[in-house]
């Protein structure tokens, strides 16, 4: 073979021929690797967008192998070894062969065993060099561009000997670039670099087979490896090594394990890709009590520190008059004397009885006993409510408490003529005080003069009791629903813990938004939802935007006993009115009472000192529009409904909570480096509460038009229904990468629009099953839109079957589900094709319209993606530009905004 080649390359040897290239493609390789090396430090620390780590195994790789590769070549004479060494004198493992000169060349090279380790799909990367049959010496009818590489599956070493025919065909391999006489001349290497993959492999292991048919090749070096997502931990719950699924589109769900002293919140799952990377984290584990989060490790909470639940973000001081000696403590004890009520929170400051003395009796009806009492002389703080504890004497076991801002409260539905104990305490801020002493008084008797005939008695006794009974019941109820108030009998246990806000009863264990403004005072709202901060534990960095109120900065955050760490900051502008402090800090006070993984975190608040600020959890890619515009069709569609199902989770987290956000958009969502997004701005729904003008007066002037659901927009009726409907439009905003809804289309023409039943189009290779789901949100009905915890549910399903989101729209659905109905465009505003594509910059294509007949706008209107696909406009940009363009003229000619 190297005097054929000596023939046919006159310059050098043969063996310089095929080496001199790939030895200097060698230490080619080498620095690519150390800078690759450092470009991947690099990244992995400085970037914004680090994704996880991805983990590829080699179960082989031809240039690390010291030794004898063990590989065997026939016919003899076909494919050979050169056995050269690398300047640190390990060998180089290339296989040649040049056979172009001869007819029927039949040359197969085998490679030892390979085990797969357990990988139901490898991967092969070959490096070769291929000559250019056209730049030999003519008369060369046999000389071939391509090789062949099979594959045989076998659980050992035994099936070396199988025979040529029992090989399965991976493909033929050719080259993107051959080398000519020319490229050697000038030492240029022209290295060709293919991969292919096999699966679903079902044996232990496998060999390679490479078959010539007369190429002249130089095979530089046979990688083989598998994919793996690597161990991480993420949301505290572990998430082992995780081979990739045999299916080159599978998405294999892993449940994670809750880390030590950890336990889980929703089951921790996440996908781990064909591609090696872990996708669409569902769920987390929370830091058992007594245990705080660090470094996605749980460590103890230090004697002195306590904290009282998993949902509790981290370990607390012990509250005033209260210490704590050991480790894990999920409460702080009372120092003597001082006290705190059982169903206190544990937050809850331990105080000294301010007790109230006097108590007098007020006016004493058979069923109801009037108290009046004096405020405690020292009562340590503004009193905020007084709880009035009484039972029947000798019955303490089943006692009512009533809660009251007076210093009177009347007791009713009393036995007549029985006695009753009472008991009154205050509440200040710091917690409650002791009881009082007990005071006893007595129900007046029932008079029984009155009647004649002493038969009756009993049953007229009975029958009063009874209503009285029922009276005091149905007096109770209403009271209690009147004032927010707490008056329970403990009959039940259950009772004790039930709250009314607004009237409403609450029931254990599901959590309610309370409105700020329900409190006379906003900065206690403000200080029962949000830690204050101290400003000197915030070190400002940099402006990052303009909110409302002020700047927004991001900066760090160190809290005591803590570690530092990033956070956003919104501070209110100096010269600020007492309504813009209130209304900047409604915002925390709001925030302040959310505790999910979608709902941006409130760190606290800083108002004692100046500039008022709130700190929230930094997210380092900023606000979900800007980030998708600028990283335009780079991701996954997986990606994509991973955001869109963080979203789904925390406006069901929201209206759950009875909250109704009013204004979610993608401005309005925050997405951090891991893309996890999270609902944020919760300021636009107060104003639109209070003021009945402020509907179209809100911060940024009016209403959001295109996120607002039509039933909100006509007569402003808000329910999580109408957050749907906007949860619909930011999912065609992420699908479309931040396209603005409805493009340059005036306010007035999309409420007129929507109204007359058009829908935004699908956005372009948008999921047929995610735009359904849109639609579904956009029914006008909104009873029929789906339900957040639905589109959550929905969301999960697609993700768990990706091949569901194989289907997408097609060009010809998507023009029938234009925002207007499928009406040609007229030559009204454009006068021609070439002055359109000039217009919206892509003149570039005129020459190709109008060569393919689409000469005038008429025609033009017809152009669908396949069209422009098949016209050669391959870039999606540009294909967006054209599609977009046309259906904006599209709505403009329908709403008369363009003159025909
Ligand atoms: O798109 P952005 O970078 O993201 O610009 C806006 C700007 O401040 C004004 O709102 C950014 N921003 C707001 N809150 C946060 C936060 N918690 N983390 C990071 N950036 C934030 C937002």
């Amino acid at each position: 073979m190297t005097s054929l080649l000596e023939e046919l390359l006159s310059c050098c040897s043969a063996s310089q021929k095929i080496q001199l290239p790939w030895l200097i493609i060698n230490s080619l390789f080498a620095i690519a690797t150390q800078i690759l090396k450092y470009l991947l430090k690099f990244v992995t620390h400085t970037s914004s967008l680090t994704f996880f780590f991805l983990f590829i195994v080699n179960l082989l790789d031809s240039r690390t192998v010291m030794g004898d590769l063990g590989w065997i070549a026939y016919p003899k004479n076909g494919w050979e070894e050169i056995g050269e060494v690398d300047e640190n004198y390990a060998p180089i493992h290339t296989y040649q062969v040049c056979k172009v000169m001869e007819q029927n060349q039949n040359n197969w090279l085998l490679t030892s065993w390979i085990s797969n380790q357990g990988a139901s799909r490898i991967f092969i990367e070959l490096k070769f060099t291929l000559r250019d049959c056209n730049s030999l010496p003519g008369g060369l009818g046999t000389c071939k561009e391509t090789f062949n590489m099979y594959y045989f599956e076998s659980d050992d070493e035994d099936g070396r000997n199988i025979r040529e025919n029992q090989y399965i065909k991976i493909d033929t391999i050719a080259a993107d670039e051959s080398f000519t006489e020319l490229d050697l001349g000038d030492r240029v290497m022209k290295l060709n670099t293919e991969v292919r993959d096999v699966g679903p492999l079902t044996k232990k292991g496998f060999y390679l087979a490479f078959q010539d048919v007369g190429a002249c090749i130089a095979l530089v070096s046979v990688r083989v490896y598998y994919k793996k997502c690597p161990s991480v931990v993420r949301n505290l719950a572990r998430f082992p090594d995780t081979i990739t699924g045999a299916d080159s589109s599978q998405l294999l769900e892993v449940s994670g394990v809750c880390v030590n002293h950890s336990v889980t919140d929703e089951a921790p799952k996440m996908h781990c890709s064909a591609e090696g990377e872990w996708l669409v984290p569902i769920g987390k584990c929370l830091c058992k009590a007594g245990y705080e989060e660090k470094n996605n490790t749980c460590q103890v909470c230090r004697p002195g520190f306590f904290k009282a639940s998993p949902h509790s973000p981290s370990c607390s001081k012990c509250p005033p008059h209260s210490y704590t000696l050991d480790e894990a403590s999920t409460s702080c004890l009372c120092e003597e004397h001082y006290f705190r009520r059982e169903s206190d929170p544990p937050t809850m400051a331990c105080t000294t009885p301010s007790p109230v003395s006097s108590v007098k009796k007020g006016k004493i009806t058979k069923n109801s006993i009037s108290l009046s009492w004096q405020e405690p002389d020292r009562p340590n703080g503004i009193i905020l409510e007084y709880e009035i504890k009484y039972f029947e004497k000798d019955q303490e076991t089943s006692y009512t408490i009533i809660k009251s801002k007076e210093t009177m409260i009347t007791a009713d539905g009393l036995k007549p003529g029985s006695a009753y104990v009472f008991q009154i305490r205050a509440r200040t801020a710091a917690g409650y005080g002791g009881f009082s002493r007990r005071f006893e008084f007595e129900t007046s008797p029932v008079s029984v003069a009155a009647s004649s005939d002493q038969s009756q008695i009993p049953i007229i006794v009975v029958s009063v009791t009874v209503g009285v009974i029922l009276l005091a019941v149905v007096i109770g109820f209403l009271l209690s629903g009147r004032r927010c108030g707490y008056s329970k009998a403990k009959q039940d246990p259950e009772e004790e813990k039930m709250h009314f806000h607004n009237g409403h009863i609450k029931l254990p264990g599901v959590r309610t938004y309370i409105d700020p403004h329900t409190y006379e005072d906003p900065n206690q709202a403000v200080h029962e939802f949000a830690k204050e901060i101290e400003a000197s534990c915030i070190t400002i960095e940099r402006v990052i935007g303009a909110g409302e109120f002020g700047e927004v900065c991001s900066g760090r955050l160190k809290l005591q006993g803590k570690r530092e760490f990033p956070v956003a900051i919104k501070t209110l502008k100096v010269g600020y009115t007492e309504k813009q402090r209130r209304d900047f800090l409604g915002e925390a006070s709001i925030m302040g009472q959310f505790d999910h993984p979608n709902i941006i975190h409130l760190e606290g608040v800083v108002t004692k000192s100046k500039p008022v600020m709130i700190v929230t959890e930094y997210m380092e890619n900023g606000s979900l529009d800007t980030f998708l515009k600028k990283n335009d069709g780079q991701f996954t569609v997986i990606q994509l409904v991973g955001m869109l199902r963080g979203i789904a989770s925390g406006m069901k987290y929201l209206s759950d909570m009875g909250y109704v956000h009013r204004d979610l958009a993608a401005r309005n969502i925050l997405i951090n480096s891991n893309l996890v997004c999270k609902v944020s701005d919760f300021g636009l729904s107060r104003v639109l509460e209070d003021d009945p003008e402020a509907a179209y007066t809100t911060r940024g002037g009016k209403i959001p038009i295109r996120w607002t659901a039509p039933e909100a927009i006509a007569f402003r009726k808000f329910t999580s229904a109408s957050d749907v409907w906007s949860y619909g439009i930011v999912m065609w905003e992420v699908m479309s990468y931040g396209e603005r809804p409805y493009w340059e289309m005036t306010n007035q023409d999309v409420i007129k629009a929507v109204e007359e039943g058009y829908r935004l189009p699908s956005p372009m290779d948008c999921p047929a099953a995610l735009y359904q789901l849109m639609l579904d949100c956009w029914q006008k009905d909104r009873n029929s839109r789906p339900k957040f915890d639905e589109i959550v549910s929905m969301l999960d399903k697609l993700i768990r079957n990706p091949s569901s989101l194989k289907t997408l729209v097609n060009a010809s659905s998507r023009v029938s589900n234009l925002l207007v109905e499928h009406s040609p465009v007229g030559s009204g505003a454009y006068r021609s094709v070439g002055e359109w594509l000039e217009a919206i910059k892509m003149g570039r294509y005129t020459e190709i319209f109008m060569e393919n007949g689409y000469s005038s706008m008429d025609a033009v209107a017809q152009v669908t993606l396949e069209d422009l696909r098949r016209l050669g406009v391959t870039l999606v940009g540009h294909q967006k530009k054209i599609m977009n363009s046309l259906q904006e003229m599209k709505v403009q000619l329908v709403n008369g905004m363009v003159p025909l």
